[in-house]
């Protein structure tokens, strides 16, 4: 993520690695504050067998693309939703990305970082038998919880 700000959101990320027994790692990574962390982060991302990497980041959002732009590694964006322009300005930065650098964009916010860790949790399922078991049960169990009808408070 691109600052400590980030984390309330991509925490909604982390959570649902955890449940699905993926092993990650969190770190801040600045496109403009820390740019040598970010290039050094993504020359070695391949070379150190990450398998995924989740990018949130807001505003000016450069973090998901300049990672794509340094690693072949999947980039899957969560654009953080910000105060002055709700998000909409990080989708914008991380959704456009031209063409031969890709950044597979979530939504703004907190469904955006879950459903990150669900993308990445499909993609690593494809070569992971026993995670897309893991990843199939936790979709029939949250389909399961949707009631038929509604409920008054
Ligand atoms: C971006 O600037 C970060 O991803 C964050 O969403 C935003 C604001 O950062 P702070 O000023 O809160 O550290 O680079």
């Amino acid at each position: 993520m691109g600052s400590q700000s980030d984390w309330p959101t991509m925490k909604r990320a982390a959570e649902l690695l955890d449940e699905l027994g993926i092993s990650y790692e969190a770190r801040i990574v600045s496109a403009h504050r820390t740019p040598d962390r970010l290039w050094s982060y993504g020359k070695d991302a391949a070379g150190r067998g990450l398998k995924a990497i989740i990018a949130g980041a807001g505003g000016a959002a450069h973090l998901p693309g300049m990672m794509a732009s340094k690693t072949r590694i999947p980039v899957i964006g969560v654009p953080i939703q910000t105060r002055a322009l709700s998000g909409v300005d990080s989708l914008y930065s991380i959704v456009q990305m031209p063409r031969g650098y890709p950044v597979a964009t979530m939504a703004i916010g907190e469904a955006g970082a879950a459903n990150a860790a669900l993308m990445a949790a499909g993609i690593l399922g494809i070569t992971d038998p026993a995670l897309a078991e893991r990843l199939d049960s936790w979709r029939a169990a949250l389909s399961a919880s949707i009631p038929e009808e509604p409920q008054d408070d």
